[in-house]
């Protein structure tokens, strides 16, 4: 099968995981029920629980112990999306082709539409106790899903990019920026599925290490895509950095310099992967997919 053919199959296969674990829309709380799986479903590449499943397959896994951890990163990684495009932070309109969750539902749901999808991962990756014979793989895979999310990870990310917003920042704040707002989730997608698979230690050392190039190179071509693409494309704002006046690795660095960095950076996570023990085709390719994409 022709590489694109099969990351549409594999995409379409990773969404049906995902929706499974997703809330019914009934109750008096049914509000929040539909802007979570408004903004789950409004689509996205869904290359975090990819990641992780490909990750796990590498590692010689092939039960759905994986599933739960799966739709958990897709909820925490929307939740963010929700709380990204808020007027107190981004202000933006649009979110993969659609409304953002505010303009959909409000301020005030889209807060707990964000709110609740973080929380809800947890209870759903809790599931996986139930589907493994390895429940301290999964007690290790819960952690792991928390830290990188929180303050030492994205959220820690976070924090640094809005307070130097429209302030100058150096290239070793970036950094610091980048590996934890954007590196840190892709990180726990590949070190989860590491984990879930029973790698040893020293391979999950190097997955991180893998995952975290992953993340810079992906946040670097975020930042070329923002400057050159389209909304149509992204199904988002284009020059969304220079309206809120945020120092990108473009900025600093120039665009030139940047996609040379996206592509030896990539090649570097390629490097990684090869030394790792297994073998999984479609995740080389995958890598190489996601840093050179479109949108
Ligand atoms: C509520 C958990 C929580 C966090 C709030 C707002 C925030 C803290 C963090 C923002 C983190 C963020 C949005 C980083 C940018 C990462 C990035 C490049 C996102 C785009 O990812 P894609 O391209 O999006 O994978 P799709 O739509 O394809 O899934």
């Amino acid at each position: 099968m022709e590489r694109r053919e099969e990351l549409k199959v594999r995409t379409q296969a990773v969404e049906q995981i995902v929706e499974s674990y997703l809330p019914a829309e009934e109750g008096h709380q049914k509000t929040i029920f539909e802007a979570m799986n408004y903004s789950v479903r409004a689509g996205g590449k869904r290359l975090r629980p990819m990641l992780m499943q490909e990750t796990y397959r590498l590692f010689g896994g092939t039960g759905r112990e994986i599933e739960p951890f799966m739709a958990a990163i897709e909820m925490i990684h929307t939740s963010s999306l929700i709380h990204d495009d808020l007027p107190c932070m981004d202000n933006d309109e649009l979110r993969r082709g659609l409304p953002t969750t505010w303009v959909k539902y409000g301020y005030d749901m889209a807060v707990l539409a964000g709110d609740a999808l973080l929380i809800f991962a947890i209870e759903t990756a809790a599931k996986a106790f139930a589907l493994t014979e390895h429940p301290e793989r999964v007690g290790r895979a819960i952690g792991l899903l928390a830290q990188k999310t929180g303050i030492y990870g994205m959220i820690g990310g976070q924090v640094v990019d809005v307070e130097l917003t429209d302030k100058p920042i150096s290239a070793e704040k970036l950094d610091f920026i980048y590996r934890l707002k954007t590196g840190a989730l892709l990180e726990a997608s590949m070190m989860i599925g590491a984990v879930m698979a029973g790698a040893d230690e020293a391979s999950i050392q190097k997955t991180e290490e893998m995952s975290s190039a992953i993340g810079l190179a992906f946040q670097i071509q975020d930042d070329i895509l923002d400057l050159t693409s389209t909304a149509e494309q992204l199904g988002k704002p284009v020059l969304s950095d220079e309206k809120n006046h945020k120092t990108t690795y473009v900025t600093l660095e120039g665009i030139d310099k940047a996609k040379a960095d996206v592509a030896e950076i990539s090649e570097r996570a390629v490097t990684v992967l090869k030394e790792l023990p297994g073998e999984n085709p479609f995740l080389e390719s995958l890598i190489h997919m996601l840093v050179n994409r479109e949108n």
